[in-house]
Order: C-alpha cells, then structure tokens, then sequence
C-alpha cells in the first residue's frame, strides 16, 4: 500500500460522542497503529522503521521519555509511539514550491492538523520583511543573517534561545554552550511548562530534581500511586510496568478527576492473555477535584502521624530535616477542608490509608495533572513529605516518579539548558572552554514571552517544538513574537509557529530520530536521557528526508561560527565532523558523564548518578531529605463556574495533531469539546451535544474567549470541566502560573460558559 495524500482543508471538526472505554490498548490499537503508519509511510517503510523503534542497535523513540526494559521485544513501541515515528518518517514533503503555492497569509487560516499533516520540510526557507511568502536561501546565508542580528543586539540578552524536548544531548549542549559564549543565559525550554514544579520541590527536598526509581523499583513496589498523570495516551509503555507489578502483587491507586481508561484495564499487545483478556489495573480510584492533591496527600499524612509505629522513625531520624514543624502542620489537617477541596468521601481517604498502611513500599508516580496549577511545587513537596515519613525513598520498590514528558526533556536539562544554571556547572563549563559565562539567570518560558511581548527580547531561536501553540495566552504570545526582529525555528515539519513571525524569519529544516546522520567523519549517532536517568545511543535508519538538511548539532555549529567567528577558540567544525568529540567534552563537564563514549557504547547505556536512589545520599542545603509545611491551597471556584482543565486526546502529540479522535474517551472527527459532569451540565442548563463558549476569568478583567465548543456529559469530577489543548491556550492568562516554578497553570482555567452564538 503507498502513502496516501494529506488531508484537506478546512478539516471538519464535528465531534461525534460515544460512551467512554474502560480498557486500553488490545487489538484496536495494533489496528490503529499500522493504518496510520501505512498512511505516512506506505507498508515497506514501516516495517523497515518500526522494527527499530527503542531497539539497542536502533533509534530511541521521539514520543515519552518512558525508559526501555533491559530485555527487548521485537516490536519495543506502543500506538502512539509509532503515530509519533510515521509523523516523522513520513513520504509526504513540503518544499519550495509548496511554499510558493502558500503565502504565509494562507498558512495562518489553516489548522495546526493541516500544517502538520502536509509532511516534512525540504529546504532552509526565508521569509523577508514585507514578504507574504517564504522562499529558499541557502544555509550560508541563513547563518550569515542570524550572526548578523545577533551581532546587532545592544545585548546578548536581548537574544532567546527555546528548546523543545527531543534535542539530543550533543546539540542541547552545543546550544547551551554557544548561548552563553555569546553571553546570555536566556535558555528557556518546554520544561518551564511541564516538569518544572517537580523540578522545582524535588531540588529543594531531596537535593536532585530527577525521580528516584528504576523500573525494577516500580516492578517490585507494592503499591504505586498514579496521580495526574494518563499513561494509556500519554505513556502507553508504563501500562506494561504496572501490569507487571500487579502480577507481583502490587496496589495501584489512581488519583485523577477523570477515570482514564488505561488505568482501568490494559490490554498488552504483545500477549495473549493480554489481547483476550487483559488486566485490571486500579484498585481504588480516588475521583479527585482539579488541584485537590496537596489536601489530599497532607490528610494522608496526618492519619499516618496519628498512627502507632507508622511513621519510619530511624530513617526520619537519620537521614531528614524539618519534621518537627511539618508534622506540627499536618496534626493540624483537618477532615471538612480536605472533603471540600477533594470531592472524595471519607471512605475513600480511610480506604487509601489502609493500602498505604499495609505496603511496605510505595512509588507515586505523577504528570502534568500535579504540575500544572498554581500550588504545584507545594503539591509535590507533600508527596515528598509522604514517601519520607515511611522512608519511601532510596529503598527497593519505592521513591517519587515524575513521568517525563519529551523523549529527552530530562537529558535536556542535565546538559544545561536551564535559564537558572547553578554556579558549578558554570565554573566547570567555563574551564573546558575557557569562556566566562554569565551568572545572572536568563528568561524562562512565560519571562521570554513577557520580554518580547515588551521589547526586550528581538532575536528568538527555537531548537525544535511550537513555541506559539504551546505557550499560554495565545492572542498575546503571537503579538509578542511578531516584535521581534528576527525569528529562527529549526523543524522538521511545518507548525503554527512558521507564520506567526518576526519582522523576518527563517525555518532550518532538520535531521529527524528517524534519519541516517553522516557526518565528515563517518556515521554518527546521539544520546539522551530516559525519565529514569538511563543514558543510551540513537540512530537513525532512513535516508534523510532530503538532501539539504543539516543535523542539529550542525546547525549550531555554524551558527555559533557566523556569529563569534574568529574570537571563539571553541573547535565548532570539528564538533559537527565528529560527535564524539562533544561528547568528551561533555564527560569533563557534567558530573556522571566520565568515560562517556566508551560507557555509551555499550548496549542499553548506562545510568546516572543518583544521590537519594543508590545511598540515600540527599545533596540539599542541609544535607538531609527536607520535610515541609506550607500552608495547604486548591482553588475557589466563584458559583456558576468551572474549573478547566486543559489535557491531551488520543489522537496528539502535545501541539503535534495526529487525528481527530479519542477513543478511550468516545471522542470521535472532533476536537473543540469540553467534558462537564452531568449534574453540572444540568445546574448549568448545559445539554449534551449544545454548543458553548468558554471564557476564562482572571482577575487582569481581560475577555478570553475560546468560541463554539460541544458539550459531552462526561463523569469527571464536579466543579471540573476538560478540554484539549492547544485549542484552550487562548484562555491560559500568561500571568497564571504556578508559585515557585512559574509554570503556566494550565490544568486550573476558571471559566464560565455561555451559548455560542452561531454553530
Ligand atoms: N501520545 C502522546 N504522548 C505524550 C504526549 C502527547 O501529547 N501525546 N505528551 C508528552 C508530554 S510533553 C508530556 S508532559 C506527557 C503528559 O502526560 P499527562 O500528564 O498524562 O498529560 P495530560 O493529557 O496533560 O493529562 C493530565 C492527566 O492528569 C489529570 N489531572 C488534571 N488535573 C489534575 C489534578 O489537579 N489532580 C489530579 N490528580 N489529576 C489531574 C487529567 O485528568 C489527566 O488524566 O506526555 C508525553 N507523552
Ligand atoms: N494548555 C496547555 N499548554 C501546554 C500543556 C498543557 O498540558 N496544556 N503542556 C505543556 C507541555 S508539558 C509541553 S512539553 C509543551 C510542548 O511544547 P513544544 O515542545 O514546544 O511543542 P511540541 O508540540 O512538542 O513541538 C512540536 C514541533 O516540534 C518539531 N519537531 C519534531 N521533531 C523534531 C526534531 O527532531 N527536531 C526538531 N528540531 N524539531 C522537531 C516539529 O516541527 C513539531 O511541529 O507544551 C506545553 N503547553
Ligand atoms: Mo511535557
């Protein structure tokens, strides 16, 4: 079967709704899997790709950061991993002409799924000032006009450089590294919108920003709690991991205002017991309203203060600091507020005390439904607070596991691209390269946006992903970046953020995971860090999707040689020759890296260092795990009006739109809809099938509307409603973010809903 042609435009968005499911994955999704493959890629190439999905000799896969199991299946991808391959081993191709054929001001009308769907970029294409329509340039002199702006700044800090999440360690460091040879640490990432909260508490508590499990850990826990986070979409290989645990005799509590399917019941592909039957998977589901974790997790803490020989007094006494006043502030929990915060009964809370009281260890593993609200950081900080009473952290089968998102996100960071980069990776930065970077932290995501939005920032580069799409406050955002002077996006396809531009942009188009990469020295591959701080080679299989793409690393190479030329003693040329050498710049540089190329070499990699995991060693401020006590938040939701939150379908990959359905949920040819609880719909006079408006109401009194959504009566939890993102990025206030983190609250939108004019 041959690829088939793009969708058209205007896509048709007409939801059509069924009841939800109660089980993921099974037949349905191989089915899925191979017609949306076939439809990118025809059938040769995707037997040819898939077989070298996350595979030891082949490619990590461009969809989670969800580690691999030592011991490998043929087929080692789940459906939407392999959507996310065909996405970007895709035949379809976007080149000059097709640019030339679409003016920038048709581009803008079209849908992110059109311009998504029309394949992968060809040639480096510019856009001139007054231009409506991009047209190629050659490398050379794209490089030369970024140098040229860059040198033009009244300061390296009127430059920001953005990086998306599936940047390998090579070009995430090299991108670091020029940026602050240059002189600037403005190095925001997707991060600042995702894990950062955890980021954020787990620094502060247990002196490691990264999560403390291995997979062995949570095949051994016996009890895991799933908290904000929906695995069946989002990490369909932790579903295989928690099967596993339950066939060991795990728990599993989800903690979720929605019932998520794949948490119901999984049903392994790659089994036949799975295929047929499959295994149920939660065994008390704790329907929680929208931010009512922190309540939750601190009453949980009181009850097991409050109960004889439950709290791990020797580790407490060892390896902690603080619990005297912590504990003080959890005596002082009280049973009304958390009722009123959670929505859940008495009942449920002593039925997860009682689990919690029999394991002898717990992993809680979370996502964005915990870092994404205003009291994110104080959120995770308590579930700290509650691994460490029972000493769930730095023993078999338990810790804190924030489930990463982008494939190498976390790798990302550990190569400094951070916006705040501590004092020691700067000094030893500073002696590999000889350079003095500067100390002064740079701009994150939402300060990036406020300085282009006020003038202060005029060059924006973006190393992958869709800063306009994913960023809160949409209307402001696109105004924002139309001030800059120049926009630079380095992509592999066309996005949203290719036509909302500066006075001139450009698009460099880019090696994918998929991609062969040679170099002058030969074949090269990259690395990148897994959610478990597993290390591991990537290669590329498949001939470039054209002959003029550069790789990352080559692009900022030359981009730095464009623009410090002959002052910079750095040796860029020989970085883009020879991958290895970065990375044995890297082993000197960032501690955990020593030996490198030879570690990488092995198959499977290797693992980082992990202070808290391997002895219980906690690198914080007072060198102790440190208990806290804030005071205990959750939104207050004005009468008539619900809490939004803005969540993943099926059928994407964060602003990347793969379909138009969700199926788990009975979402079907549409995606502008929001789920509302029956009995809300009804106090609301808010039919099934009617169509809304939704507004945010923030207290800046701005108007942010999101017209023409269809109502489904869905069994969330009360007071809370959900629709997709990045369709609701319109209604995210740029100043709602999360205390601590500045991550943009985009799970706690209240808003009201008012009959949409015209449908
Ligand atoms: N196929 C696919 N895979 C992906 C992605 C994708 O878009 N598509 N994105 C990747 C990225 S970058 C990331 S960060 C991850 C995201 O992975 P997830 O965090 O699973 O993604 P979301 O769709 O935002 O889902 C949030 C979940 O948290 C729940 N939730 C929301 N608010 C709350 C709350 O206040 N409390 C609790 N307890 N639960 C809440 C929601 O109901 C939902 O189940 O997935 C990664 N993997
Ligand atoms: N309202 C709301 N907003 C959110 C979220 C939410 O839950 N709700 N989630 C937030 C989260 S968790 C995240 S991580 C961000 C995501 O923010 P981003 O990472 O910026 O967005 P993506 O949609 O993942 O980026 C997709 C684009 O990356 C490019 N791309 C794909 N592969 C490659 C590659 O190999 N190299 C290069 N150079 N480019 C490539 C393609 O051009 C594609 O269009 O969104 C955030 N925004
Ligand atoms: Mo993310």
């Amino acid at each position: 079967m041959a690829a088939k042609p793009p969708v058209g435009d205007p896509v048709q968005d007409a939801p059509q709704v069924a009841a939800p499911q109660h089980a993921a994955a099974g037949l349905p999704a191989i089915a899925h899997t191979l017609a949306m493959a076939h439809q990118q890629m025809g059938a040769a190439r995707t037997a040819r790709t898939l077989l070298k999905v996350n595979q030891k000799d082949g490619f990590d896969c461009p969809g989670c950061a969800w580690p691999e199991e030592d011991k490998r299946h043929t087929a080692e991808f789940c459906e939407n991993g392999a959507k996310a391959v065909a996405e970007e081993a895709t035949v379809r191709r976007v080149t000059p002409a097709f640019f030339a054929a679409h003016p920038v001001s048709d581009l803008a009308g079209r849908s992110g799924y059109w311009l998504g769907q029309q394949g992968r970029i060809t040639e480096p294409m510019f856009l001139d000032e007054g231009s409506d329509t991009y047209v190629p340039v050659t490398w050379e002199r794209a490089f030369d006009l970024i140098g040229t702006e860059l040198k033009a700044l009244s300061s390296p800090d009127e430059a920001v450089f953005y990086t998306s999440g599936r940047t390998s360690n090579e070009a995430a460091f090299l991108l670091q590294l020029f940026a602050r040879e240059f002189g600037t640490n403005n190095l925001p990432d997707c991060s600042n919108m995702c894990h950062e909260s955890s980021g954020s508490a787990l620094t502060e508590t247990i002196g490691i920003g990264k999560g403390s499990v291995s997979l062995d850990d949570l095949h051994r826990a016996e009890l895991i709690i799933v908290a904000g986070q929906n695995p069946g979409t989002n990490h369909p290989r932790m579903l295989t991991a928690l099967e596993k645990a339950k066939r060991a005799g795990a728990q599993i509590i989800s903690v979720n205002p929605l019932p998520e399917a794949g948490l119901e019941r999984f049903k392994n592909p790659q089994t036949p017991h799975g295929i047929l039957k499959g295994t149920s998977l939660t065994d008390l589901f704790l329907q929680i309203r929208l931010g009512g974790d922190q309540a939750l997790f601190r009453l949980l803490n009181k009850l097991v203060l409050e109960t004889p020989g439950a709290v791990d007094e020797l580790f407490v006494r060892e390896h902690t600091h603080g619990y005297e006043e912590f504990a003080a502030a959890a005596r002082a929990a009280d049973w009304e507020e958390t009722l009123a915060a959670t929505g859940l009964e008495r009942a449920d809370i002593e039925a997860a005390l009682r689990m919690v009281l029999a394991a002898k260890s717990v992993v809680v593993c979370w996502a964005m439904g915990l870092t994404q609200h205003k009291h994110s950081v104080p959120t995770i900080r308590e579930v700290v607070n509650f691994l460490l009473l029972r000493g769930n952290i730095g023993r078999t089968g338990a810790g804190v596991c924030p489930v990463r998102g982008h494939s190498n996100v976390q790798g990302d960071r550990t190569m400094g691209i951070f916006e705040r980069p501590s004092a020691a990776f700067l000094d030893a930065l500073d002696e590999e390269f000889g350079i003095t970077s500067p100390r002064h932290h740079g701009y994150d995501v939402v300060r990036a946006i406020q300085a282009l939005r006020d003038g202060d920032a005029k060059v924006f580069f973006a190393m992958g992903g869709n800063f306009v799409a994913a960023t809160p406050d949409t209307l402001v955002t696109e105004a924002a970046m139309r001030r800059a002077r120049l926009t630079v996006h380095v992509s592999t396809k066309l996005n949203r953020s290719h036509v909302v531009t500066g006075t001139r942009a450009l698009i460099l188009p880019t090696l994918g995971r998929t991609d062969k990469d040679v170099q002058k020295s030969g074949k090269q591959f990259v690395t990148v860090e897994d959610s478990m701080s597993m290390v591991h080679a990537s290669r590329g299989n498949l001939p470039p999707a054209s002959r003029h793409l550069l790789s990352e690393p080559a692009i900022v190479a030359r981009m730095a040689r464009a623009t410090l030329g002959k002052e910079s003693a750095t040796p860029w040329e020989e970085f883009e020759r020879d991958y290895a050498t970065i990375r044995d710049r890297i082993s000197r540089v960032v501690p955990g890296f020593e030996d490198f190329n030879s570690r990488v070499a092995r198959p499977g990699g290797f693992t980082l260092p992990h202070g808290p995991r391997d002895d219980r060693r906690f690198p914080t401020a007072t060198g102790k795990a440190n208990f806290t006590a804030a005071p205990v938040e959750h939104p207050h939701l004005p009468e008539g009006r619900l809490l939004l939150q803005t969540l993943r379908s099926h059928d994407q990959y964060n602003t990347t739109i793969y379909g138009l359905d969700d199926r788990y949920r009975g979402i079907k040819d549409g995606r502008r809809v929001v789920l509302v609880n029956p009995e809300d719909a009804a106090a609301l006079g808010l039919a099934d099938g009617s169509y809304t408006d939704l507004i945010s109401e923030w207290k800046d009194g701005v108007e942010r509307r999101a017209p023409g959504f269809r109502v489904v009566h869905y069994p969330t939890a009360r007071g809370c409603a959900a629709a997709y993102y990045p369709e609701t990025n319109v209604l995210v206030p740029l100043d709602a973010t999360a205390d601590t983190s500045n991550t943009p609250a985009s799970k706690s939108v209240v808003i009201r809903l008012e009959q949409s004019a015209a449908v």
